[in-house]
């Protein structure tokens, strides 16, 4: 119905088609590749957390975690809750002062679906400083100096790739 109407229309209608035609044409493969596998982002800002603290992803999409800390953290598996692959994982994500001024990085990409829980080894035990406050009730869990907050931790979640949807 569409085409049948641009074609009878002006030249200017022909333009407009040709130039759509075009922008499908150059763009479509990127833009496809881009949705298909998606790069995400998990900062660790100038304290002990990940933010965000919980993030869902596809299968087959990329996590970047970004430390902009001048403190080094780190990036380690519970492989009691961790069934999205890279167990046993103890990655360093250097900070500012031991990365000549730039925040280090950890890429990681997620091949299956299912649940990616990590903390910092560093900073897996309460403190007084800022701590991400856990989902629940009653906003986390409470040391024995009665802090509630959540150990420097995530968890990532993995559905199925985009290609089975
Ligand atoms: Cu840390």
């Amino acid at each position: 119905m569409r085409k049948t109407l641009l074609r009878s229309a002006i030249p200017l209608a022909l333009l407009m088609s040709a130039g759509t035609v075009g922008i499908v044409a150059s763009s479509g493969p990127s833009a496809a590749s881009a949705t298909r596998h998606p790069q995400h982002v998990i900062t660790i800002p100038e304290s002990d957390k990940f933010t965000p603290y919980q993030m869902t992803i596809h299968a087959g999409d990329s996590v970047t975690w970004v430390n902009t800390d001048t403190d080094d953290h780190t990036v380690v598996s519970d492989d009691g809750f961790n069934s999205a692959g890279h167990r046993g994982i103890d990655q360093l994500i250097p900070g500012t002062d031991a990365n000549h001024g730039t925040p280090g990085t950890l890429t990681l990409r997620f091949r299956h679906a299912g649940t990616f829980v990590y903390y910092c080894r560093f900073h897996a035990h309460l403190d007084t400083d800022s701590q991400p406050v856990a989902p629940g009730p009653d906003g986390g869990i409470q040391d024995s100096n009665g802090n509630f907050g959540t150990p420097m931790s995530g968890v990532i979640t993995v559905v199925a790739s985009h290609d089975d949807d």
